[in-house]
């Protein structure tokens, strides 16, 4: 299959190097000279023949606005646009109309992986958009990693890949303020971390599918510890952190989110109900 990528950075070069390597014809381009070396791939020196070059446009940049600049006023006749970019929903929605009124179709897609992962079992790319066009190019796509395709309006793919960035953050804040507690007595960090942190995590993980049917239901009543208990605990918790010299800087939000439900009466509650406060 006759692929293009626009984009030679760490991502876009991981992409051309597995369809390469899967056997397409993959033709490449970059605003700077010099990253298509050892890629395999049929370099050009603008964008416009890159899209001239296949059916199916891969674009990876920095950003949509790189995006629309990169692609000017170039004619999208026939080609699939599937932009990798990271972004947000309202500018995959916008992409749509955009790209329509060059003649084009469009794909939007999260990347779920870090570029040494391409190509392998772990990856995940998220796609929304056009539906004609996933079918399409779902077999080709499946070298980069396992595609998910979440419907036809653009804006799920960036929707769901923020959303799961946003978990990610989460458990990283907690894991920082954890090591930073181990670390106040000077314990082994990568022995908590090993050995004890990640399997509790994992287990509470575990709790999660239940905490989002509360959601999906509104229903908080719980039988394990309330509102009002894990107040009494985030004080404790707070207080233990400055008497450590830590500071509780990425708890301190949850702990004020925690504080307004019960003030608004949903002590007896369980945590999934402190959505009703992010609402
Ligand atoms: N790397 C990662 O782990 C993450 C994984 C999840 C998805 N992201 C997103 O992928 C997009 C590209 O990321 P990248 O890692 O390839 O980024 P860089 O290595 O910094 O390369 C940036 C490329 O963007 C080109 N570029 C920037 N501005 C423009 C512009 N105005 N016109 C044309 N191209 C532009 C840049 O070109 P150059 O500087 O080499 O000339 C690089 O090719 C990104 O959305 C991540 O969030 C990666």
């Amino acid at each position: 299959m006759r692929i293009s990528i626009l984009g030679l950075g760490l991502m876009g070069q991981a992409l051309a190097r597995t369809l390469v390597g899967a056997g397409h014809s993959v033709t490449v381009w970059n605003r700077t000279e010099g990253k298509a070396d050892g890629l395999g791939a049929t370099s050009v020196a603008t964008a416009a023949e890159a899209i001239e070059a296949s059916p199916l446009v891969i674009v990876c940049v920095l950003d949509y606005a790189a995006v629309r600049e990169l692609l000017g006023s170039v004619r999208l006749d026939d080609r699939v646009l599937l932009n990798l970019t990271n972004g947000r929903p309202a500018e995959a929605r916008d992409m749509v109309e955009w790209v329509a009124a060059r003649g084009g179709d469009y794909l939007d897609g999260g990347i779920m992986a870090v570029p040494q992962m391409i190509g392998t079992p772990g990856a995940l790319i998220l796609y929304s958009g056009s539906p004609t066009a996933f079918e399409r190019y779902e077999e080709a796509l499946g070298a980069l990693a396992g595609p998910r395709y979440l419907g036809a309006d653009a804006g799920l793919a960036p929707l769901y890949d923020l959303a799961m960035l946003t978990g990610m953050y989460g458990q990283i804040a907690g894991f920082l303020e954890a090591a930073a507690l181990i670390a106040s007595e000077k314990r082994p960090v990568a022995e908590f971390t090993t050995e004890l942190l990640v399997p509790w995590l994992t287990a509470m993980a575990g709790q999660q599918p239940r905490m989002a049917a509360d959601i999906e239901a509104g229903a908080y009543v719980t039988n394990v510890s309330n509102l009002e208990i894990n107040q009494v605990g985030m004080v404790n918790l707070i207080r233990a952190f400055e008497e450590q010299g830590v500071k509780p800087d990425l708890l301190l939000p949850m702990r004020d989110v925690l504080d307004r439900r019960v003030a608004a009466g949903h002590g007896a509650e369980g945590l999934s109900s402190l959505i009703e406060e992010l609402r």
